[in-house]
């Protein structure tokens, strides 16, 4: 049951009068510009015969018209798909607002707990009083989340049932890069059957890792770091004030370690271990543990027997080794589902242990019984092994702990080690959007809104330049199909959105890898504080460090 009326916190009432910015093309009156026709970042054949009805279309920038052209009202409908993110009210607001604009008799329907909702017709409608009630708010629960999986033909039948009946005729997916690609195959089954209904995707994951040249961010990201960021400041602090802990925090970002290293950039720890270097290095679990335990060791020559490591969630996916295992058993766990099953829990994994290839095998039976669980339970309905699940911070730390303990008698270590575990990730993804975020995510809704009445479909909304002042940010679309490349997923090639890993070649990861040997040693802790909602500029309207050594500011 979802509530419209809720008891407000100081900062909420304040917070609710505050007047998310617009890039300055679309505070009147807006033309959609097509620039040049495009194609998919690779696989153009493929991805082409897949999407022949959106495949191809033109980037588009919105711009300021000096006609106000007439627009019926609209019927729109709208989803929030996958984790959470800060600022996925605001986008619906923009996207409110931008509708209401167009004609005030425009409608916004809400589908309840995701993609699910639209198939099974659950919904509500979105006026503006409850629109109101969730201004610059954190989290999705106005109509909530979910991550069913829209991808087969009688779901897009079954959801345009109720979009038919409610005069829907466009449908704006919020989500990440899974969802924005189920997003594109709805829009070509709907203009392929000619069902009437346009589909806009909005670019939502603290992860980060829904990004390219076109789109500069995911929602979400600048927020969550900033949170975790004052998390692990206000740690990095208690630790130099005890100086007898190790701290080894995890941090979420189900792939791309984009959120360690933003975090890093902001923080300054004594380690960070990014997924893609170590991938692209080769690196094994014990080398990625011998180079935590050697930062120990030469911090305690100098008496300083404390420190901070972060560890990003998706860190094992990356090990090759451990890649390597988990391929073999997802092809394993499709393969022999039943059977699987039918084996009780205690013997699942010596069952595993006998069937898998001699090297994956030898790795899984020497992984500590937790993580050797996770690995073997069920995925997520897009197939992704649940890392959050995953204690990798304690597992590293465990293993660091051992092999200390051999230095020790091996006469290399003398320090002490004691540590202490955190895993920082649902906190972060409903907290209230900074204003980079709250301005950001209603840009993106509003622009949707602008897509919406020039008539497209199968675009992303995108918000570019937003380094700058929001009156200069540059708001359009982008094909959805310009993003996509083949790539094999559950055993089958498929169309997906390209996801966007840490450049090992880029300035965040360079500015890192250029500083980290001193932070390691040093210590050279920031403590960025809370995020700040109210106060100069460069303290609340400040972009992710990510995001300004991008764009080289
Ligand atoms: P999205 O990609 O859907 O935005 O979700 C990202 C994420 O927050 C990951 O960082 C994390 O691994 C995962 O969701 C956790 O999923 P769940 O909320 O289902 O536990």
């Amino acid at each position: 049951m979802i509530r419209t009326e809720m008891t407000k916190s100081a900062l909420q009432t304040a917070r609710a009068a505050y007047q998310p910015k617009l890039p300055a093309a679309l505070t009147g009156a807006v033309k959609a510009v097509e620039g040049a026709y495009t194609q998919s970042v690779a696989d153009q054949q493929e991805i082409r015969a897949r999407f022949p009805h959106t495949y191809g279309t033109p980037v588009i920038t919105l711009e300021k018209s000096n006609e106000k052209k007439s627009t019926p009202p609209l019927h729109v409908g709208v989803i929030l798909s996958g984790g959470q993110a800060p600022g996925g009210h605001n986008v619906i607001a923009g996207l409110f607002d931008g509708i209401k604009a167009l004609h005030p008799d425009s409608r916004l329907y809400g589908f309840i707990l995701g993609p699910g909702g639209l198939v099974a017709h659950q919904y509500r409608e979105l006026t503006a009083e409850v629109i109101d009630e969730y201004r610059n708010t954190g989290g999705f629960d106005i109509i909530g989340s979910g991550r069913t999986k829209l991808e087969k033909p009688e779901q897009f039948d079954k959801g345009l049932e109720i979009l038919k009946q409610l005069h829907v005729t466009a449908l704006v997916i919020i989500g990440g890069d899974d969802s924005n690609t189920n997003a594109c195959v709805l829009a070509e089954y709907y203009k392929q059957i000619n069902a009437g209904v346009q589909v806009i995707g909005c670019p939502k994951t603290i992860d980060g890792d829904l990004k390219n040249e076109q789109i500069e961010t995911s929602f979400g990201f600048d927020t969550a770091c900033k949170v975790y960021s004052e998390v692990i400041g206000n740690i990095e602090r208690d630790c130099n004030s005890a100086r007898k802990y190790w701290h080894f925090i995890k941090l979420m970002g189900r792939s791309a370690s984009h959120i360690a290293l933003e975090c890093a950039l902001q923080t300054q720890p004594n380690v960070c271990i990014i997924s893609e270097e170590v991938e692209a290095r080769n690196l094994s679990l014990d080398e990625v543990v011998t180079q935590i335990a050697t930062v120990v060791n030469q911090r305690a020559l100098g008496g300083d027997n404390f420190g901070t490591v972060l560890i990003p969630e998706g860190l094992i996916e990356f090990i090759p080794a451990m890649k390597r295992l988990i391929a073999e058993l997802n092809d394993f766990l499709v393969k022999h589902d039943a059977e699987f099953k039918m084996i009780r829990k205690s013997e699942q994994r010596a069952y595993v242990i006998s069937k898998l290839t001699k090297d994956n095998s030898d790795l899984f039976a020497s992984l500590p019984e937790s993580v050797a669980r996770q690995l073997t339970l069920d995925r997520d309905p897009h197939g992704n092994v649940q890392v959050s699940l995953i204690e990798t911070e304690k597992l590293i730390s465990e293993m660091v702990g051992k092999k200390l303990a051999k230095w020790k008698e091996e006469k290399i270590f003398q320090g002490k080690f004691a540590a202490q575990h955190h895993f920082f990730g649902y906190e972060g993804r409903c907290a209230a959007p900074s204003n980079y975020d709250a301005d950001y995510c209603y840009s993106l809704g509003y622009t949707a809104s602008c897509l919406i009445a020039a008539g497209k479909t199968g675009y992303m909304a995108s918000v570019a330049h937003t380094t700058a002042p929001a009156e200069q940010w540059i708001a359009g679309g982008i094909p959805i199909t310009m993003m996509m490349n083949m790539e094999l997923r559950d055993g089958e090639m498929k169309p997906v959105i390209q996801k966007a890993l840490v450049d090992l070649n880029g300035a965040p990861f360079k500015a890192f890898a250029a500083q980290r040997d001193a932070w390691a040693l040093e210590t050279s802790y920031l403590y960025p504080g809370p995020i700040q909602y109210f106060g100069p500029s460069q303290v609340c309207d400040m972009p992710t460090r990510t995001l300004q050594l991008e764009q080289g500011v």
